[in-house]
């Protein structure tokens, strides 16, 4: 079988289909190799002294782990000198990181999750990273934070690394969903798989069942009637999973199909939910989208959000597109039959 390069990959996207500029196909394999060097770092584990936690808070009063702030400086240093970026922003940073002025600017947005699924990081379980490219507004003079509040749809990139068993990138430029495993011997990323397609139809749902009765009606049912099987209004008996992280969650959905939901529940009533729409619920939106698969914060599509802010976070409800609809259905008319 020929084998592919992610960098052959990007130039024929650019050349032969003209489908990304030559400033984005250079970013994009800019943050390829910031993801090869997280993943070194993430594989040396306690031989690289790299795990535990810092001594510092996020910006949403998270504890940080070494490895949050390593992947996190790893991305800003190996981008902010290249040429494409005007800024970036990230999951870990308060404010916007503006692109020294002594660099080249570019007129790409970058906003990523430098290391998702922090939990999992001192217990060896799969973990990534996050990453969404916009543009900056046509005619803008000066990057700030206002330039970031765009909705979903305008991604003109988006993707994660999952560092598991195996190191895998997932990519999207808006023309389907490709994804390229980590040759470590030959230091490259190799296509594995063009064209994901999620399935339309599950048995598998991901949700962290133990804030049940936290949830909103809408949600309690439709777990409901999966946990009721065969017997129930679905006729049929689903399977779970969690991994906590969602990179391997999503990873498994795009694999295999399912469905995975972190949605707003009473713990913190005025948080609409707990993952971040701009780092985490818009890039793996467009990416379930482009494999024929829904996100949606139970109301709407995650993609058509406006933001209001940076860190804002959301309902997330994504995945095989006929339980999506379900579940948002649930929500917008509670009397609609199973
Ligand atoms: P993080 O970005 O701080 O790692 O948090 C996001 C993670 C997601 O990857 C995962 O789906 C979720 O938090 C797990 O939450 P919980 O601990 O409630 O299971
Ligand atoms: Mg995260």
């Amino acid at each position: 079988m020929k084998r592919i390069s992610l960098s052959r990959y990007l130039v024929e996207q650019q050349r032969v289909d003209g489908r990304i500029p030559p400033q984005l196909r250079l970013l994009l394999e800019v943050v390829a190799r910031a993801c090869k060097h997280i993943s070194h770092s993430v594989n040396k584990g306690a031989l690289g002294d790299v795990l535990g936690t810092a001594s510092s808070e996020n910006v949403q009063g998270e504890v940080q782990k070494k490895l949050d702030i390593i992947a996190n400086e790893v991305l800003i240093e190996a981008n902010e000198w290249g040429g494409h970026l005007a800024a970036m922003a990230s999951e870990e940073m308060e404010g916007i990181y503006v692109v020294p002025n002594r660099y080249p600017q570019g007129e790409y947005l970058l906003l990523f999750d430098p290391l998702d699924g922090s939990s999992n990081i001192d217990v060896n379980v799969s973990i990534g990273t996050i990453f969404s490219v916009l543009k900056m507004p046509e005619g803008d003079r000066g990057v700030d934070e206002g330039d970031f509040l765009q909705a979903g749809k305008q991604q003109v990139a988006a993707g994660y690394c999952v560092y598991g068993p195996q190191t895998t990138l997932v990519l999207t430029v808006g023309d389907g969903v490709a994804m390229f495993t980590l040759d470590r011997e030959q230091g490259s990323f190799v296509l594995v798989q063009e064209n994901v397609q999620i399935p339309a139809d599950t048995k598998e749902f991901a949700i962290n069942m133990s804030n049940m009765r936290h949830w909103d009606a809408p949600v309690k049912r439709y777990v409901d009637e999966c946990l009721a099987g065969k017997e129930g209004p679905r006729g049929k008996d689903f399977n779970m999973r969690w991994i906590a992280s969602m990179v391997a969650d999503v990873h498994r959905i795009l694999t295999r199909g399912g469905i995975f939901m972190y949605p707003w529940d009473k713990r913190e009533p005025e948080k609409p939910g707990k993952l971040r729409l701009m780092y985490e619920a818009n890039p793996m939106g467009w990416l379930v989208e482009q494999a024929g698969g829904a996100a949606t914060n139970g109301r709407e599509r995650i993609l058509d959000i406006q933001p209001t802010k940076l860190h804002e976070r959301v309902s997330v409800i994504l995945g095989s597109k006929n339980e999506v609809e379900r579940v948002t259905r649930y929500h917008l008319d509670p009397s609609s039959p199973a």
